[in-house]
């Protein structure tokens, strides 16, 4: 099933000029951007953003990293794309990460692993609207699309 995921590259992504090359990652794979857009994030979004983790000790320490330099918003676009993405970037702590993925090959710290990713469809949707408006996803035809899906699992 065609899926959108929200992704959000952190600032130490920002910071470490990794923004290109992890947008490329996605790129290649074959996932499709239907949204993107650089935001300075605000106590407000993030209580919301993180509610799960609002009595968690590092809850504080997580917000002010994650305002701490814009950040960049996206909605990637592909089949089975929530899980797709959620692979590519690895498990939540770094350094248990495999290597080859995104947290596994460049990052080495638990609040600074550089990506964030819907882990699940539902949470997608409702993440998806929290950090755009309609009118900012583009449903877009990809000229080659043949060679990135097959028909069969559009
Ligand atoms: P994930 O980003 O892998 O879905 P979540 O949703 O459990 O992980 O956590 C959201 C973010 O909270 C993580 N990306 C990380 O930045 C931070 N975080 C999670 N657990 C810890 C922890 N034990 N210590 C510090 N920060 C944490």
């Amino acid at each position: 099933m065609i899926e959108r995921t929200l992704v959000i590259l952190k600032p130490d992504a920002v910071q470490r000029n990794l923004v290109g090359e992890l947008i490329q990652k996605f790129e290649k794979k074959g996932l499709k951007l239907v949204a993107m857009k650089l935001s300075q994030l605000t106590d407000e979004i993030l209580d919301v953003h993180y509610a799960h983790h609002k009595d968690k000790p590092f809850f504080k320490s997580l917000k002010d990293f994650m305002k701490s330099a814009p950040v960049i918003l996206m909605v990637l676009e592909g089949p089975e794309a929530v899980s797709v993405v959620r692979l590519m970037i690895g498990i939540t702590k770094s350094r248990e990460a495999q290597p080859g993925t995104i947290r596994g090959d460049y990052a080495i710290s638990t609040p600074d692993n550089l990506v964030h990713a819907s882990d699940s469809l539902e949470t997608a949707q409702i993440e998806v609207k929290r950090f755009f408006k309609p009118e900012e996803l583009y449903s877009w035809n990809r000229a080659n699309e043949d060679f990135f899906t097959s028909n069969s699992e559009r």
